[in-house]
């Protein structure tokens, strides 16, 4: 039996097909797992609709859901209660900073690029397991994306991997409350990914390079790696792990 059947999870931060939480809707689609997909914009509604049509199973949905917003979030998880029943898991895809906040020193960060950093990269999963808690009526798993960034200075990424380290320390945190309700609570580490996030942002394809020099396996990872890791995470598989963050980079973080 697949790792994911009969189980309903929540997709949150496809923008299209490049996108790590696509790789995670796949893998978990792959495992009979039932989605539900949330975007905020209508392009990226647009998209999903598309993407959902090149999947076998046609039953997954689509919900807006503006994680800036308590009262849309409020309304989307309303929305999947309603149509669900109960939901399994959770996978958090979501980042946003200002471009000028992704370059240079990070000591001119403004007070409102740090806060909409934090805003919409760290606080969402706090506000999204909050919502998602009375839906999670057997227990589940939610997992999160974050990067290296977060634990080491890495150029350009500045305010990013501040909001970075916030959510990995969310991910302890909501861990210890949620553990008495048998939800887990997880983040992947992954390696440099060419997503629309990515697009544009200064420094990118020399990140790719050294980490195909330096890491381990010597080569990058794609969202379908982050994918099958996300779905480890969902599935009774990873039951006995929460509060983790798991490296999907191919070893590079253990390298000098
Ligand atoms: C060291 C690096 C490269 C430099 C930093 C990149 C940071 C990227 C993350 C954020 C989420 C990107 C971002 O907010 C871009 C926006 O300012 C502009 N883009 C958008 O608004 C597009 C349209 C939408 C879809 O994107 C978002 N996010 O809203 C890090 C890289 C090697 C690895 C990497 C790219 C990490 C990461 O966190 O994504």
């Amino acid at each position: 039996m697949a790792l994911l059947t009969g189980k309903t999870i929540v997709i949150m931060g496809v923008a299209n097909k490049r996108s790590i939480g696509w790789g995670g809707a796949v893998s978990a689609a792959k495992q009979g797992a039932k989605l539900v997909l949330t975007h905020r914009s209508e392009r990226a509604g647009e998209q999903i609709r598309k993407l959902l049509a090149e999947l076998p199973d046609t039953s997954a949905s689509v919900v807006r859901c503006d994680v800036t917003d308590d009262a849309s979030i409020e309304e989307a998880f309303a929305q999947i209660g309603e149509s669900t029943g109960r939901i399994d898991g959770i996978v958090h895809s979501i980042a946003h900073a200002n471009v000028e906040d992704l370059q240079g020193e990070f000591v001119g960060t403004s007070r409102e690029g740090f806060l909409l950093a934090h805003n919409i990269s760290a606080y969402s999963l706090v506000a999204v397991a909050r919502a998602a808690r009375p839906l999670m009526t057997s227990g589940g798993g939610i997992v999160t994306m974050s990067y290296l960034g977060g634990e080491r200075a890495v150029e350009n990424y500045n305010v990013m991997g501040v909001a970075k380290a916030a959510l990995e320390s969310a991910v302890r945190y909501l861990a210890k409350d949620l553990g008495k309700d048998n939800i887990r609570v997880n983040a992947i580490s992954a390696g440099p990914i060419r997503t629309l996030a990515a697009k544009g942002v200064r420094g990118f394809n020399d990140v790719l390079h050294t980490m195909q020099e330096k890491a381990p396996l010597g080569r990058n990872v794609d969202a379908e790696e982050v994918g099958d890791v996300t779905a480890f995470f969902l599935s009774d598989l990873s039951r006995g792990v929460t509060g983790e963050v798991i490296h999907v980079d191919g070893g590079y973080h253990i390298v000098g």
